[in-house]
């Protein structure tokens, strides 16, 4: 655990709306997790969806103490009055009323938690402070890949684990978890034309309805393992997160979306392909470019790896040839292998978030 200075904020609170899906959840989470293990803080996580954390938290349904954080119901009638040294709104999602007041009375510091995002100008806005009307600053706080951010989500012994000898499997390993407008269908079908066996590992998501199809099946459930040529497909339940983190360190290859798995497949030092939340005017394409030219600048693969993430990323379907994209981006997977064990560690020098974090709340900028 990391020392403690004795005029460290030591309360701190996390808000979070679970706005669909797992990742804003999953995110505050694991930073929760981690400000209390390794920074010592006491962390309360306000959180809107019970059932929604829950899913992803199983031992919600017992206590309410969990891992050493504290988990909160955030609705209307809940109690505001204490409040903590250090508030992190994630994702602008907004604090009550009642909880504002009293973070102006006791001049907490307060944060917001950006989304994640390789693209430059984030560089730029990461720790500006922002007046607000009730006389507080709020701060924006912006995850990345550059020293000039916050970091990325990173536990102390994240990449130890991770950094066992891989070769890749004669059996090509592989996970899938996507949003259902991914070309899925014709991903499998090449697949299933793979020279080599292909086994996919399928956690129950929102895209089981694909898969069912693609094996022309009502529906498919956790357990079911069904095979078509070199394909096999076998449906997972939804994991625990760190089920889910062994999942992609085991696999040659991950299919990840959205910010939490996208990070994790990162640190599972694996080829991936990322394909990112929908955003109107194509603005997730847009970081997704920025991402490709930042993380895979010096790959001679990256040509090959920007067509396999456009294509799978995109809003419409692109009138590609799903045979030749995935033909091509397998037959280098041991190169961009190789090249993304070595650069998740390169990534890994970086100062993680929650260090950055703790540190950024108790510099001069904040001192009254
Ligand atoms: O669920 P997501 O699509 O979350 C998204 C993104 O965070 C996006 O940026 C945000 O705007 C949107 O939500 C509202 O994908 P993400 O971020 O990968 O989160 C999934 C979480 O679920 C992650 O913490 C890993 C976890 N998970 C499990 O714990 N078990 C599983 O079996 C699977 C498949 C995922």
């Amino acid at each position: 655990m990391v020392e403690t200075p004795k005029n460290v904020k030591k309360r701190w609170d996390i808000f979070c709306k679970i706005v669909d899906n797992f990742g804003d959840i999953g995110i505050c989470w694991r930073l929760a997790k981690q400000l209390n293990a390794e920074h010592g803080l006491q962390v309360r996580l306000w959180v809107d969806e019970w059932n929604i954390a829950q899913h992803l938290i199983p031992s919600l349904k017992n206590t309410t103490h969990v891992d050493g954080v504290t988990i909160l119901n955030w609705h209307d009638a809940a109690d505001f009055s204490q409040v903590a040294d250090v508030v992190i709104e994630a994702f602008s999602c907004g604090l009550p009323e009642q909880y504002l007041s009293a973070i102006q009375a006791q001049k907490s510091k307060w944060i917001n938690l950006e989304y994640l995002s390789a693209e430059p100008w984030v560089d730029d806005f990461h720790a500006k402070p922002s007046p607000q009307a009730n006389g507080l600053t709020r701060h924006f706080y912006f995850p990345g890949f550059t020293e000039k951010t916050g970091g990325l989500l990173r536990e102390y012994n994240t990449l130890t684990t991770n950094q066992l000898e891989h070769r890749i499997s004669s059996n090509l390993k592989i996970s899938l978890f996507c949003y259902p407008h991914a070309p899925i269908h014709e991903l499998l079908t090449a697949l299933k034309n793979n020279q080599k066996a292909v086994h996919v590992f399928v956690p129950t998501s929102s895209i089981l309805q694909n898969v069912a199809r693609f094996f022309r099946l009502a529906t498919i459930k956790a357990g079911d393992v069904y095979t078509e040529n070199n394909l096999t497909v076998e449906v997972l339940p939804f994991l625990s997160q760190q089920n889910y983190d062994a999942l992609l360190r085991d696999c040659d290859l991950n299919f990840v979306r959205g910010e939490d798995s996208w990070i994790r497949a990162i640190w599972a030092c694996k080829p991936f392909i990322w394909q990112p939340y929908l955003q109107t005017e194509n603005t997730h394409m847009q970081k997704l470019k920025a991402f490709i030219d930042l993380f895979y600048d010096n790959s001679e693969q990256k040509e090959v790896l920007w067509k396999a993430h456009e294509y799978w990323a995109a809003e419409h379907a692109l009138r590609y040839d799903a045979k030749i994209i995935w033909k091509n981006y397998l037959n280098v997977l041991p190169a961009i292998q190789s090249y993304t064990k070595t650069r998740a560690k390169l990534q890994a020098e970086q100062t993680d978030l929650a260090t950055q974090l703790v540190s950024f709340c108790n510099k001069a900028v904040f001192t009254k």
